[in-house]
């Protein structure tokens, strides 16, 4: 029997491309996002409503996330994997140039509504015995000028991965934080308001991951067998890597 995966933020990026590489291996999918007509198009694309379900909320809001699940057909409810991947950044200013709402935002998207699905889907994953994937990211391991608020909620989802795993690993549920590095998706459109050629600068000639790297490691992570467990993989662009500390001379 296939098994189900339910993935947020499927209207792009690497929601999109898990989809697909889930799909791909036979697996049924809940897709969510706001953008409805993306998931619809998605959803055509991978073999429609047998196999794919759609999602269309806001994951901030609660009502809304409650509802959908709530409105999970049975042939969809059993969820064996939840990716948590729904997030997004605004701003690459410093604090003090940065906006109030921005900030809020990102922790009402990125710890919030991935705190509130995590804790409305936990009785089934512990009675499938099933796996938690987070997306944080080298944002959560590094600070780096302008990461301030968006990587603050990413340490969030790392360490909120790691408490997962202690209360959780006696039920048999797996959980794994993903933590991406440069990598190609709308990401840097949604975070600069749609700056084409902030895009075009941040990734011309630096061949950064892209999403279908983060699907094939999301997969492999939940194609392990049931007693292993991934807790953590930080993942870069082999152009990527560290630069000096800062030291600030007054
Ligand atoms: P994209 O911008 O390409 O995709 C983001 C997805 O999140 C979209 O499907 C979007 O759907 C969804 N989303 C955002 N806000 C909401 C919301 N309020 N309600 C529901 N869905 C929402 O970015 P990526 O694919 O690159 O990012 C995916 C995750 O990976 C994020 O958590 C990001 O922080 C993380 N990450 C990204 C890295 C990168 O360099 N790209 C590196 C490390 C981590 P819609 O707009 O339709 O609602
Ligand atoms: C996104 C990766 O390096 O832009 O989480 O913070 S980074």
């Amino acid at each position: 029997m296939s098994k189900t995966v339910l993935i947020t933020g499927a209207t792009a990026g690497f929601g999109a491309a898990i989809a697909r590489t889930f799909a791909a291996d036979g697996w049924k999918l809940a897709i969510t996002g706001r953008r409805k007509e993306r998931l619809e198009a998605l959803a055509d694309e991978l073999g429609g409503p047998e196999k794919v379900f759609i999602m269309p909320f806001d994951i901030r809001d609660e009502a809304a996330t409650r509802d959908a699940l709530a409105n999970l057909p049975p042939e969809f409810a059993e969820i064996d994997v939840l990716v948590n991947n729904a997030g997004l950044a605004l701003g690459t200013g410093p604090i003090d140039a940065s906006d109030l709402q921005d900030w809020k935002t990102m922790i009402d998207t990125n710890i919030t509504g991935l705190v509130t699905i995590t804790r409305l889907l936990i009785d089934t994953l512990i009675a499938r015995k099933g796996l938690i994937v987070n997306l944080a990211s080298v944002a959560s391991n590094w600070a780096y000028p302008g990461s301030n608020v968006y990587g603050g909620t990413k340490a969030f989802v790392q360490q909120f991965s790691l408490g997962l795993r202690s209360d959780l690993s006696a039920r048999g549920v797996r959980v794994t934080s993903i933590e991406p590095g440069m990598a190609e998706s709308e990401f840097t459109l949604v975070r600069t308001g749609g700056d084409k050629a902030a895009y075009d600068k941040l990734y011309g000639g630096a061949n950064p991951l892209q999403p279908e790297d983060i699907a094939r490691t999301i997969h492999w992570v939940a194609t392990q067998p049931p007693h292993v467990n991934i807790n953590s993989l930080e993942i870069m662009p082999v152009s990527q890597s560290w630069a000096p500390f800062q030291v600030a001379r007054t």
